[in-house]
């Protein structure tokens, strides 16, 4: 049931928290980061067992949680690792990843895939659903925000022009003592990287929660190296909390 919670979390000008997404305007276009679809499937072939139930949370959750609060966006971008294993796409991810874009597409004018890491076999599944498919990223001028995965630093002439970088790929989470028990949320952080703003978005799937943020074992070239004690963080629960700097976590 669409509740009347504040969904839309404001970070920037023009730039919301909307659960795991984020809602950049003008031009209105909704990311959404490391879905990684048949995780489950790779995870089976290693002999642990999973059931198969991450696309459904995934649409689930998209269905009351972002499209209740907005049901039609100029663009929807997926910016990397839509589906888990590395290469060929198994039969899971097939029907899965065919399953999410016409999900999206049916909210959407235009469905954007970024490449992320995972994402090396993607080509026919964007030839197949009429979708582009871009590497390393996506450009809103008007923004100067320069969306991209976040495993390499582009190189492009708009990369170097961006004021404001969006990535994922590292799946920051933040892991709060809750009584007795610990409870990791997803979170999206809020920094510098060089002259640039830096967002980093968490991921868009219910396999795990994500790396603890505060144990700073970092993948992305953007944030090794990148001490992240004055990045502003913002955790997503029923909606989205400001927790002020993430040196000041408890
Ligand atoms: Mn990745």
């Amino acid at each position: 049931m669409p509740s009347k919670k504040n969904r839309n979390h404001q970070i920037m000008p023009e730039v919301s928290i909307l659960d795991l997404c984020l809602h950049v305007r003008n031009p209105d276009t909704l990311v959404l980061s490391d879905v990684q679809l048949g995780y489950e499937e790779t995870l089976n072939r290693q002999g642990i067992f999973l059931p198969r139930f991450n696309y459904k949370a995934i649409e689930k959750r998209l269905n009351e949680r972002v499209f209740s609060v907005q049901d039609h966006f100029s663009t929807i971008l997926v910016n990397g690792d839509l589906k888990h294993s590395f290469g060929k796409a198994s039969d899971q991810e097939w029907g899965e990843v065919l399953d999410l874009i016409d999900l999206l597409k049916s909210h959407a004018d235009t469905v954007v895939l970024v490449k992320g890491n995972h994402d090396l076999a993607l080509q026919p599944l964007a030839k197949f659903k009429n979708v582009a498919l871009e590497d390393p990223g996506h450009y809103l001028a008007l923004q100067k925000t320069f969306i991209c995965h976040g495993h390499a630093i582009p190189e492009t002439r708009e990369f170097m022009e961006a004021k404001t970088l969006v990535i994922g790929h590292d799946h920051p989470a933040v892991q709060l003592r809750d009584g007795v028990k610990n409870e990791t949320y997803k979170a999206f952080l809020l920094g510098k990287w060089k002259d640039k703003n830096l967002i980093v978005m968490p991921s868009f799937n219910f396999l795990h929660a994500g790396t603890n943020i505060l144990r700073e074992e970092f993948l992305s070239p953007f944030l090794k190296e990148n001490p992240l004690g004055e990045f502003s963080v913002w955790l997503v629960e029923d909606q989205a909390y400001y927790f002020g700097r993430v040196k000041d976590l408890p």
